[in-house]
């Protein structure tokens, strides 16, 4: 991060609350620039501030965000030779703009510690002076009010000021956005839906307490807002809470997984593992809510069973399976892209005398599987994890595999306080890498072609990236990996030889083998699955050999035979992307279901709001990049674009949003477009492509080209005012 100052030309002219809203804008966020100081002029026409961010173009982009024209960001040195500001400060400063002559930085130098020391004498106190990197350019800020003595002073020791200009520093605490006076839980049923009631009992109401729903609790109560966050589970973790199957895991490097709005939260968290087991980072997640006092926000045990939205009204009304109704004028659907639980529709499922669990509803208190016969049915990351980690307890395991995957190596190992050291050394640039990225993971794809190199550079490429950890061998590999089907089976032969090295037996590796393009669909990351197969007590059933015809009272009977079981595992996906917003009765504009508005698939701009659902805000949902993403980075991207939009649309004095029907379908076919192209326009059966769910329409549920390309047109949406939403 370096310092930046920009002297912004305020039109027209803002109160001093007004500056301090800006300076903890939301837009800001969105491009990780922190405002620092601010001073503003008297008239409140001009204002100096200063920043600190990655690169002059975030603030310019930030500037322009906040409809500051005429203004200009430079780089700067922040000089080390003037002196702090009294305690007792009024605050108030004249600032004098010099344009020099000679541009070159040691002469500026030279020049800004001449002016300060003659001031000095002069008895002027410099507060502070930027020195543009740029151009040669100074900015002094003086103690006092006297523009006039400055200018003597300057004209004395030969300096023509370009301007002087009296100002204040302002203290950047900003004032509250929103006014709503929650009431401490939600109400019971009470409202009177005639009535013509604007008020609401919160700013905005957030569903679910995921790692979605606790940044963006933290976001919008950290902007002012009343926010009340209503959960179906009785603790936080989201995923984290519901998926406790034996080996649950993350697969992203857990020091990109967490938050990155606090340091200190960064710097007093201990991550003991690359890859953290489901325990500690729901551990994580309760540390964090108790930390930032976010738990007073927060109603557990309640699901949201209905949300309308109230057109007279311009209200989202709420009502619970606990029979509490409550109010708010923007609802976040933070449910996640992968959390609604699916169940194969096998006749008989019901039927099973023994233990059967999906593996994301595992009971809490565990399931004792020593000694038991076990069969698992599905091998997507869920299945892969637990079948890893159950073998060998189990008396016997049996496999049905329907579609084999590729599986990497996650290369999981324990983190050393060394390690731990040189993470949070860089973390700048480890956040700014992520942000980079395709998939806001570590890894960044080489840049050259699959096709430019030798074979032998190419297989030298490949095992270099199959001994590294994560997700390497996928969002690393060459640039064409998933563009140029011949570079993809190359990476694919490379794989199956990997697996067919790792199992004894032909037959059961023949089984195993995928033969669809690698990285089609999600790649599951494992830590001894392969060897799993080569086990006694384990057996690999291949339901496209043998499909699965029925669940019986004892067991599975596939088209071949039947096998007893004492616990049937369902490690059988989600209805991915819409299925935990379908689920709720969530009606807009008209009445319309958002079910029957993506009855023919999803219908979103950017992912994040829905045409005909004024308000309503969707982190990490269908068509937007966070699905495919290290969810804990392109979360924060979803929740701060949200936050400037709410933030935006009030500083407006406007209360609803809404995308326009045109905007609404140029995003989708974007959206459908971009994912028939390169490798991915096989459609290999995935949530990916809704494939899994049946009778589900075949559309694209994530958004292809990734994250970096996602966050741009976020980016350019915000900065170019919102084409393609009406706000009123
Ligand atoms: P996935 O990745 O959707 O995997 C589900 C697995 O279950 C997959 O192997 C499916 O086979 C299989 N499946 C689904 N329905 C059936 C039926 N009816 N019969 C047999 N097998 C079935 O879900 P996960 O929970 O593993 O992972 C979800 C995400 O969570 C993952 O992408 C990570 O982001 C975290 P298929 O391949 O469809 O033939």
């Amino acid at each position: 991060m370096s310092d930046y100052f920009a002297v912004i030309q305020l039109t027209p002219p803002l109160d001093h609350d007004g500056v301090r809203r800006l300076s903890r804008h939301s837009c800001l966020d969105i491009h990780r620039v922190q405002w620092l100081r601010s001073y503003v002029a008297s008239d409140g026409a001009q204002m100096l501030c200063w920043y600190q961010a990655h690169d002059a173009e975030s603030v310019r982009m930030v500037l322009r965000q906040l409809d500051s024209t005429e203004t200009e960001a430079w780089s700067a040195e922040i000089g080390d030779d003037t002196e702090q500001a009294p305690t007792d400060d009024s605050g108030e400063r004249v600032v004098a703009e010099i344009d020099l002559e000679e541009p070159a930085s040691d002469t500026m130098t030279s020049m800004r510690t001449a002016i300060v020391t003659a001031l000095g004498d002069a008895g002027q106190k410099v507060t502070c002076t930027f020195m543009s990197t740029n151009g040669p350019r100074l900015i002094l800020v003086v103690a006092g009010q006297d523009e006039a003595a400055l200018t003597a002073c300057l004209r004395a020791a030969e300096i023509e000021p370009t301007s002087v200009w009296r100002c204040v520093e302002l203290d950047p605490k900003p004032p509250r956005l929103f006014t709503a006076t929650a009431p401490s839980t939600a109400r019971k049923i009470e409202h009177d839906l005639t009535s013509a009631d604007t008020s609401v009992d919160f700013d905005a109401v957030i569903i679910g307490a995921g790692i979605s729903g606790i940044c963006a609790l933290q976001k919008l109560a950290g902007m002012g807002l009343e926010v009340r966050l209503l959960e179906a589970a009785s603790d936080v973790g989201g995923v984290w809470y519901w998926n406790r199957y034996p080996g649950a895991r993350v697969d992203s490097e857990i020091y990109t997984y967490g938050f990155s709005f606090s340091d200190e939260l960064l710097q007093e968290w201990d991550w003991q593992e690359l890859f953290s087991p489901q325990p500690e980072i729901q551990r994580y997640l309760k540390h964090v809510v108790t930390r930032f006092d976010l738990r007073r926000h927060m109603q557990f045990d309640t699901r949201i069973t209905t949300a309308v939205f109230e057109e007279r009204n311009g209200r989202w009304l709420l009502d619970t399976d606990t029979g509490e109704r409550v109010t708010a004028r923007y609802l976040l659907a933070a449910t996640g892209s992968l959390t609604a639980p699916q169940l194969p529709d096998y006749p008989g499922i019901d039927e099973f005398a023994g233990q059967s669990h999906h593996t994301s509803r595992w009971p809490a208190a565990g399931v004792d599987l020593a000694g038991k016969r076990v069969g698992v049915v599905g091998t997507g990351a869920s299945g892969v994890q637990v079948i890893q980690a159950i073998a060998d307890d189990v008396a016997h395991l049996t496999v049905f595999q329907r579609t084999p995957t590729y599986c990497v190596p996650q290369r999981n190992r324990l983190l050393t306080d060394d390690a731990r050291r040189q993470i949070r050394q860089d973390w700048t640039g480890i956040l700014k890498a992520c942000r980079e990225s395709y998939g806001g993971f570590i890894h960044t794809f080489d840049p050259r072609s699959g096709l430019a190199v030798s074979a032998e550079e190419r297989e030298a490429k490949f095992e270099e990236l199959w001994q590294t950890p994560g997700f390497a061998f996928w969002f690393g590999n060459f640039a064409d990996l998933l563009m140029n089907l011949e570079v993809n089976t190359h990476a694919s032969d490379f794989v199956r030889k990997k697996i067919a090295e790792r199992v004894n037996d032909p037959e059961v590796t023949r089984k195993l083998l995928p033969d669809h393009p690698f990285g089609t669909k999600r790649i599951p990351l494992e830590n001894g699955y392969y060897e799993v197969y080569n086990r006694a007590n384990v057996r690999l059933v291949d339901l496209r050999d043998t499909p699965i015809e029925r669940i019986t009272p004892t067991g599975i009977r596939t088209s071949h035979q039947e096998y007893p079981f004492d616990v049937i595992v369902y490690a059988t996906g989600f209805d991915a992307g819409t299925g935990a917003l379908t689920r709720i009765d969530i009606r807009g504009e008209g009445g319309l279901t958002i079910a029957e508005k993506w009855r023919d698939g999803p219908k979103t701009f950017l992912g994040l709001l829905v045409g005909g659902f004024p308000n309503l805000f969707i982190v990490n949902g269908p068509h937007n990049a966070a699905a495919l993403c290290n969810a804990g980075r392109c979360i924060e991207q979803n929740v701060d674009w949200i936050a400037c939009c709410i933030e935006t649309v009030h500083a407006k004095g406007l209360t609803r949003i809404v995308p326009t029907a045109a905007a609404e379908e140029e995003w989708t076919e974007h959206v459908y477009d971009a994912a028939r192209t390169g490798v991915l326009a096989h459609m290999t059966d995935s949530w990916f492509f809704g494939a899994n769910t049946p009778g589900k329409p075949r559309r694209a549920t994530i958004y292809a080209p990734g994250a970096r390309e996602y966050r741009e047109h976020c980016e350019d949406v915000a900065q170019t005012g919102y084409p393609g939403c009406t706000m009123y």
